[in-house]
């Protein structure tokens, strides 16, 4: 049995994680959590004060890109060369194997996945009652949270700014299901105590969604202080200005770790199969039950779903919803296929030629 240095459990490292470090490694302090992630780096934090770390090479080169790298809230154990280069950055050997993710399919026209964070216990999917509420994007944020294996809880912030804050709790406890749905006004600092009690002490909690939501606020809220900067959202377009541009994670004195992300604009989730189900269990099950296995839920006969559309029992909008998150995904399966048949030409090729015979010398 392996002693946990406090400050480690103090991040959140337990006896599960300490089966999977040697004891040399704990000892010599190569134990530590990433508590930032910017583009080229990480902040790292051990039983001692935060340090910028970098994957060794091999990390970055090997295997699958950008899902392999350390992102916040990952454990990382440290080469054994203390420091890296000139910079005086420490070197990340490995990252530990995740209890969970947060993947989204990155912003922008390839097909590539985006690491949010790790080992996250719950995220709380931040929505404000004032214009953000919407039930087709708060479904996607469920299936992107599911599909990472946290469990999902959704704030509505804002109640105090709309006529009828009722209303907008039951349009967001409408698309939840079974997943909590808390109203809270962070700027107040009122409506916490849920969220409070479900901050547990040890778990990760991470807030997405889009900017300007109070996301930070909460952060803020939930720490008891300042930690976090917030931004006003502009007055012409309701939007938020990205106040937050890179993610932090923060520890609570109730023990919980808490990590503030920067708004995002689009969500859509990756490889994500089993998560839109569960976010759309009611009409996998509808499905389940549609005459034709294969059925397109188009103009099949005996189609479940076309019967739910039809008795208004089910919502067209959700329905739509639904099918093109699941078209979505077909689109991505399709294009990660050839970009992995592309590779394999490349590689092919490359030793093809590597094999061909030496040219004929000149006569
Ligand atoms: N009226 C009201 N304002 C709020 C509430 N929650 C947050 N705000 C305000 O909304 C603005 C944006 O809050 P932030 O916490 O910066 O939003 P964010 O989600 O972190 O935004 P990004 O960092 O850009 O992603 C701030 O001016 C907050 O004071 C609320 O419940 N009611
Ligand atoms: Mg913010
Ligand atoms: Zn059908």
């Amino acid at each position: 049995m392996i002693a946990i240095p406090t400050a480690l459990s103090a991040l959140g490292f337990d006896a599960e994680w300490a089966s999977l470090v040697t004891s040399t490694e704990l000892d010599a302090g190569r134990v530590c959590r990433v508590i930032r992630g910017d583009r080229g780096g990480v902040l790292v934090q051990g039983a001692w004060p935060p340090r910028h770390a970098r994957s060794r090479g091999r990390l970055r080169f090997e295997g699958q890109g950008v899902l392999v790298l350390p992102t916040v809230g990952d454990w990382v154990v440290l080469a054994e060369a203390p420091v890296a280069g000139r910079d005086g950055w420490l070197q990340v050997d490995r990252v530990l194997p995740r209890r969970s993710t947060l993947v989204r399919q990155a912003a922008g026209d390839e097909t590539l996945p985006q690491l949010i964070a790790a080992n996250l216990d719950l995220v709380l999917i931040v929505t404000s009652a004032d214009g953000d509420l919407n039930p087709r994007r708060l479904e996607r944020y469920l299936a992107v949270v599911r599909t990472g294996g946290a469990s999902p809880a959704i704030v509505l912030t804002k109640l105090d700014l709309v006529p009828d804050p009722a209303a907008a709790l039951d349009a967001a406890r409408a698309i939840a299901g079974d997943v909590p749905v808390y109203g809270a006004n962070p700027r107040a600092r009122s409506g916490m105590d849920e969220i409070i009690a479900a901050c547990r002490p040890g778990l990760t909690v991470a807030c997405v969604g889009s900017s300007g939501v109070g996301k930070s606020t909460l952060v803020n809220a939930l720490a008891g202080d300042e930690h976090q900067l917030t931004g006003d959202v502009k007055r012409s377009d309701g939007k938020g200005r990205h106040t937050t541009t890179s993610r932090e994670l923060v520890s609570l004195a109730s023990g919980a770790l808490l990590i503030d992300t920067p708004g995002m604009r689009e969500i859509a989730p990756w490889e994500a199969d089993e998560g839109v189900a569960e976010a759309y269990s009611d009409l996998d099950d509808l499905a389940a039950t549609c005459r034709f296995t294969s059925c397109r839920h188009e103009t099949e006969p005996g189609c479940a779903l076309r019967g739910a559309l039809d008795s208004g029992e089910l919502d067209a909008a959700r329905f739509a919803g639904w099918r093109r998150l699941l078209s979505e995904q077909e689109t991505q399966e399709r294009l990660r296929f050839a970009g992995a048949a592309a590779q394999e030409r490349r590689r092919y090729k490359g030793l093809s030629q590597h094999l061909k015979a030496p040219p004929k010398p000149r006569r």
